[in-house]
């Protein structure tokens, strides 16, 4: 066992304690029973139904309509008209399904089972299960290889001929699967169509080796008796991906098994541990007693107030592992579930909801060392492309390409629901497309930007098209929403629709920002170049406003809300995942973006996983070290299931990689045009390091820092150009032993770094070791 694991001393009781293992495409949920094993399964393009053009063909005609009542303030008129001119045709877009289960049922000998121990280990990807029965020790191991594009469980026991059982699929009682088989003496599968019109066909096939015993395949079982040790490897494919899903599952399974278990664990380890291990963490003293308790014992203590910052770290380590497991280039983006779902109608779809959700589940892609894993998204953003240029020509007679508040596996981009707080909010595609620069930006890979400034200038030009002129001049948004809050007009009425959110405002300008500065690196021609119109639109823009509270005011007008702790924190946007509010450079806003954050909090606010994650990105920015470890605690204690899923409740993924993405916050920031060393450490983690974690401008960070202060930082460039360190220390720097020419002002260390050099900074008085 490695020193990232979680420990189990029960088998999971339901799903909520079972553990997850992914390779980004398959995903399973292992529960470890002794005598009847389950493995939930996934394979992330297992939806209902085909794509479809759900653009209302009324939208058009009835938007002037729309946008005067809302300026009017008659807002019901408006909601009216909304529901029934802009709703998508029908309404709901396509959701995720399970694939389904393997179930093993095994001949175990008499007695209990005993020293029984399951433990995820995060270093090497595997979760296992032993156990002793009738004198036998058991052990069960199961990871999801990326380099073989199967699930493996391998399966042994320190007695000779103990291991039996039968295997077989099935995808539970009311959607049985529409055939099942066996294919030659060691294999069986199920297949069948996803249902709903044009939905894909999928197929599973799991294919069995024994040293020692028999296996036989008989009708859709398998039957294994008396063997030493088993193999059995799992492969599922649709039509989403390839023309004939059987074969290619058969194909994989029967491959993996040529290759053998030995050979299949080593390129498992090594290309998990080739991501994993970029990332070292550790927020205290190394505390061996605390690792050797369960994570239930762990969360228990914390939750009576006890102090464990290794389990933060862990929680840390999870998320990356989470985003390894769920998202690698070639599968599709992390869902709502990221990709381990049992539901056949789950909660919000398991889809991608992309006025928050999403987004957040990539926060720690480049943070965290795991650039490759945000590839999924951008694959899937160039797919919306096309329907998104659609929706804005038919839905608003515009150019460029949007998308509102959810997609699918299709890219669908016309409005999801008829939720009216949602709904109608045609910033997704716009969101999504900041995540292409935020790659950029960590990588400076001049060639990436240019591949994807097309994409960038799509959605800005949506936005030139879109915006409408308030009666005062200022170009905003309209129709739109905060998302999901509601307000209250003066005259009692309340409301959602409305014209220029602060989100929408803040979205525009650091997408404008981008493509501004995008056209600026890559030397785009003035003929082809968008500046003159994004810069006509950002003078019009309005300007952030502070509103009767102090607070940062979430829509144009200072309305009271509906309900003042709601979980959506929309116009926060521009202090995190933006980055035009910095305490630094905007103090006046970042106090006023602190009350807006103190109000939530004050009335409840927290209350679901993400939130409670977003939250504490906020407080990280805002350099708030004791309030970002509350709030982080709050997270584990409130919004955590037993196998340390987020819980929102229900269990939705993005509060683990938004709580993964605020720790790498706490400890470095990078959006200022710094590098903001240790922003928000807390006093209770007065001792650590951190090795490995990414920041804007093309670095790699290492930190230690020792009583609460920094005693190190490495940092390794990958670009020559200036590069400036924020540090509550006056620090230098050096490149071996060698000391480098720095200006330090106030707080600040600047000089020029070259491409490929390593710089130790220390802070003054202390020498290299
Ligand atoms: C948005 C949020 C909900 C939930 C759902 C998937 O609608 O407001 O809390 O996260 O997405």
């Amino acid at each position: 066992m490695t020193t990232h694991a979680l420990l189990f001393e029960e088998p999971a009781g339901d799903w909520n304690e079972a553990v997850p293992v992914g390779n980004g495409r398959l995903g399973a949920m292992m529960y470890g029973q002794p005598r009847h094993e389950r493995l939930q399964l996934n394979e992330d393009s297992i939806w209902h139904g085909g794509p479809r053009d759900r653009n209302n063909p009324d939208a058009r005609a009835n938007l002037p309509d729309v946008r005067r009542l809302i300026f009017e303030g008659k807002l019901k008129e408006a909601e009216r008209l909304a529901l029934l001119s802009l709703s998508g045709l029908p309404e709901t877009q396509r959701h995720y399904l399970p694939l389904g289960h393997l179930l093993l049922d095994f001949a175990l000998p008499n007695g209990m089972p005993e020293r029984y121990s399951r433990v995820l280990d995060m270093e090497e990807g595997i979760a296992s299960v032993a156990f002793s029965q009738g004198g036998v020790s058991f052990r069960r191991e199961l990871f999801a290889s990326h380099p073989d594009q199967a699930i493996v469980m391998r399966l042994t026991a320190d007695r000779p001929g103990a291991i039996g059982f039968t295997a077989r699929l099935e995808r539970g009682r009311w959607r049985y699967a529409d055939r099942t088989g066996r294919t030659g003496d060691n294999a069986i599968w199920m297949a069948g169509n996803c249902g709903g019109e044009g939905g894909s066909e999928y197929a599973a096939v799991l294919k069995a080796s024994a040293e020692g015993g028999t296996v036989k395949a008989i009708g859709d079982h398998l039957l294994v008796e008396g063997a030493d040790g088993v193999t059995i490897v799992l492969a599922a494919a649709t039509t989403f991906r390839v023309a004939d899903p059987l074969a290619e599952a058969r194909e994989r399974t029967a491959a993996a098994l040529r290759i053998g278990y030995a050979e299949l664990h080593k390129r498992h380890i090594d290309d998990h541990r080739a991501l994993f291990g970029r990332v070292a963490l550790s927020l205290g003293p190394a505390d061996a007693e605390a690792e050797r308790l369960s994570l239930a014992r762990r969360m228990e203590r914390l939750r009576g107030g006890e102090a464990d910052p290794g389990l933060f770290a862990h929680y840390f380590q999870f998320g990356r592992y989470l985003l390894m497991a769920s998202s690698r280039p070639g599968s599709l983006p992390a869902n709502l579930q990221g990709i381990w779902n049992e539901h056949f109608l789950p909660p919000w779809d398991s889809k991608y909801t992309i006025n928050i959700n999403a987004q957040m589940n990539y926060w720690p892609a480049e943070t965290c060392g795991l650039p490759e894993c945000h590839e999924p998204l951008f694959d899937l953003l160039e797919r919306m492309r096309e329907p998104g240029r659609h929706t804005a020509a038919v839905m608003y007679g515009c150019r460029g390409f949007t998308a509102h508040h959810n997609t699918d596996l299709w890219a669908d981009t016309a409005p999801q629901d008829t939720y009216l707080p949602a709904t109608y909010w045609p910033m997704g595609a716009a969101w999504l497309s900041l995540h292409l620069w935020e790659h950029y930006r960590f990588s400076m890979d001049a060639a990436f930007l240019r591949r994807v400034y097309p994409t960038l200038r799509e959605a800005a030009l949506f936005l030139v098209d879109y915006v409408t002129e308030t009666p005062d001049g200022e170009l905003v948004t309209c129709p739109s929403v905060s998302p999901e809050n509601t307000y209250r007009l003066p005259n009692g009425e309340s409301g959602v629709l409305c014209a220029g959110p602060s989100m929408d405002t803040q979205i525009i300008r650091e997408l404008f920002a981008a493509v501004l500065e995008a056209e600026g690196t890559l030397e785009t021609p003035e003929s082809e170049s968008l500046g003159n119109e994004l810069r006509r639109v950002l003078e019009k823009l309005p300007k952030p406003k502070i509103g009767r509270h102090g607070q940062l005011q979430e829509w144009y007008e200072d309305y009271e809300e509906e309900e003042p702790g709601h979980r959506h924190i929309s116009h926060l946007f521009a202090l995190h995942p933006g980055s035009q509010i910095t305490p630094n450079g905007t103090p006046e806003l970042a106090a006023a973006a602190r009350r807006a954050l103190e109000r939530r909090l004050e009335n409840g606010g927290g209350h679901t996983g993400w939130s409670r994650a977003w939250i504490v990105n906020f407080w990280a920015r805002l350099a708030d070290g004791e309030k970002a470890e509350a709030n982080l605690a709050a997270l584990l204690t409130h919004s955590t299931l037993p196998n340390f899923l987020d819980n929102h409740p229900p269990f939705q993924i993005d509060g683990n990689f938004g709580g993964a993405s605020a720790i790498a916050e706490m400890l470095l920031q990078s959006h200022a045009g710094e590098l903001h060393l240790l922003p928000a450490l807390p006093a209770a983690w007065p001792t650590g390091f951190v090795r490995g974690l990414r920041a804007r401008g093309g670095y790699t960070v290492d930190l230690e820092w020792k009583e609460g202060s920094l005693t190190k930082a490495r940092i390794a460039s990958t670009v020559d150009g200036p590069c400036c360190v924020r540090s509550p220390i006056r620090c230098s720097v050096t490149v071996g032993e060698k000391p480098v020419q720095a200006e330090r002002p106030a707080g600040l260390l600047r000089f020029h770094a070259h491409a490929g050099a390593v710089y130790t900074v220390l802070p003054d008085g202390q020498r290299l070791p």
